[in-house]
């Protein structure tokens, strides 16, 4: 992945983008070990395998907004994603995604159909990749 901080995403019209949109995140594991939850909003763009977390403005039509700002990516290929246990968190529509380089981190919701289609699309990239 490109360096982080100096990388800004353009409005595209990219068909292989399968999803965008926005999500609450805290990671919860990196590098195998646990870390402080900092539960932060992230315009989230599935691509492929990856899933990309910008900061910025998020919305309007395309699948990037204009001031979206990269800040990390995680590879989908090899990872699990599942509906959270209540001890992960004590919010609503909480899912949680293990990645093979030992990240776990949690995607949140308000709106219940909202994380299901997310919950649908990171279970079926994770399936379409498996095999790659
Ligand atoms: O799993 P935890 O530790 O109960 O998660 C909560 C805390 O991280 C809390 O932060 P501080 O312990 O730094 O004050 C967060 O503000 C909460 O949002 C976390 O819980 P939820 O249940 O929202 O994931």
């Amino acid at each position: 992945m490109r360096p982080r901080d100096s990388v800004y995403l353009h409005e595209s019209n990219d068909k292989s983008s399968e999803k965008c949109g926005n999500l609450n995140m805290t990671k919860i594991t990196e590098h195998g070990k646990k870390v402080r939850k900092n539960w932060t909003s992230y315009w989230i763009v599935l691509q492929g395998s990856s899933l990309l977390f910008n900061k910025g403005q998020g919305g309007g039509t395309g699948w990037f907004g204009r001031d979206q700002k990269l800040e990390f990516s995680v590879e989908l290929k090899g990872g699990s994603v599942n509906w959270a246990s209540k001890d992960k968190s004590s919010k609503k529509h909480v899912l949680e995604l293990k990645t093979r380089q030992g990240m776990e981190l949690l995607l949140q919701s308000d709106n219940d159909s909202h994380i299901s289609e997310w919950h649908k699309a990171l279970t079926e990239a994770i399936h379409t990749y498996a095999w790659e």
